[in-house]
């Protein structure tokens, strides 16, 4: 099935009425336990659900303007995006998917309050931001749930973004993937902090599409995934329940550790980690070992994000001088 099938069946009879322009924000959201490995390609429909926790203030923020022109303007942070960028290529086609006619052009304009390319979730956040926007722009009054169907087709984590707080994503079994969205998880964790320890700015060598699609069609250990998935949303949902932070940062770690030795065991194999990120994991397991409660967890990239409560805040501080803490 074809994106535009999908985007016409949720769009249905609505009328696109063109306002002048619309802005929204989307949060960035980092998984708990983790999206890797599609069952569609085309519509980003996962093989497992994954669980998320959405990073407050820190993400995108995306304003749609229409304008007279024969082509879309692009702005990332105030920079004017060339045309053959990845993110004009990116956005372009994913804007194509909702032009009442093919001359309607649009100025987007987006801006992320996130250390770019530092593995958090840019492309997550953005999707989302756009939809959201969108959704005002054309004055749709989509449900959430649609929204998160939208999202879900620019990139799949993106679904989860539309969301704050704790956020699961259902993979659902419909082959045109209307039961696959995300949903909030009610629940207040004032005292859950995450920081974000960089190790390097480099460029990702492979975008995690690619990667996720190695790793499935390779990985032996793959037919394991699904399982292992299923047991720690179970134990994420009662810890989160609990404020049971041991059993929130164990099953997190753990599902991170697993989603890297997936990619190892893929050929040709795939590491994220490079020597300093096995450093930083060494160092959290030795503090662990004193007593600190502390974990982590990884995405496609070298760095690592801490989860700590916030009373550890300034002892975590002490022994990570470089982390970002996110609010
Ligand atoms: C996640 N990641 O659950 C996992 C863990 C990275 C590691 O979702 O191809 O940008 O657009 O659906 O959503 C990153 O992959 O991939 C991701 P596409 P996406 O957060």
């Amino acid at each position: 099935m074809k994106k535009s099938e999908v985007v016409a069946t949720i769009l249905g009879k609505r009328r696109s009425t063109l306002t002048q322009t619309a802005t929204a924000f989307a949060a960035s959201n980092i998984a708990l336990c983790k999206y890797w490995g599609k069952r569609d390609q085309e519509l980003n429909i996962p093989l497992t659900s994954s669980l998320s926790i959405s990073l407050g203030n820190k993400g995108a923020t995306c304003t749609i303007s229409a304008i007279a022109a024969s082509q879309d303007h692009f702005l990332l942070n105030k920079q004017v995006m060339a045309n053959d960028s990845s993110f004009t290529q990116r956005m372009s086609s994913f804007l194509d998917l909702f032009r009442p006619t093919p001359t309607n052009h649009f100025q987007l304009e987006m801006t992320l309050n996130i250390p770019l390319a530092a593995g958090l979730a840019s492309s997550a956040c953005g999707f989302a931001a756009v939809v959201l926007a969108l959704n005002d722009f054309f004055a749709w009054k989509l449900n959430p749930r649609e929204l998160s169907i939208l999202a879900r087709l620019g990139s799949g984590s993106a679904c989860r973004s539309i969301f704050s707080g704790f956020v699961e994503w259902h993979a659902g079994v419909a082959a045109d993937g209307m039961d696959s969205y995300a949903e909030p998880i009610s629940a207040n964790w004032p005292d859950l902090a995450i920081g974000l320890l960089i190790v390097s700015r480099q460029e990702k060598p492979l975008a995690s599409r690619a990667a996720m699609e190695r790793t499935v069609a390779t990985s032996a250990l793959y037919a394991a995934w699904p399982n292992k998935v299923n047991s720690d949303l179970k134990d994420l949902k009662v810890a989160i329940a609990n404020h049971d932070f041991a059993l929130l940062g164990k099953t997190a770690e753990s599902n991170a550790l697993h989603m890297h030795a997936l990619m190892l065991s893929a050929w040709p194999p795939i590491s994220y980690a490079i020597p300093d990120t096995l450093i930083a994991m060494q160092k959290i397991w030795s503090l662990r070992q004193q007593g600190l409660a502390i974990y982590f967890t990884q995405d496609a990239g070298p760095n690592l994000k801490l989860l700590f409560l916030k009373k550890d805040q300034a002892i975590i501080q002490a022994h990570f001088k470089n982390l970002e803490v996110v609010e």
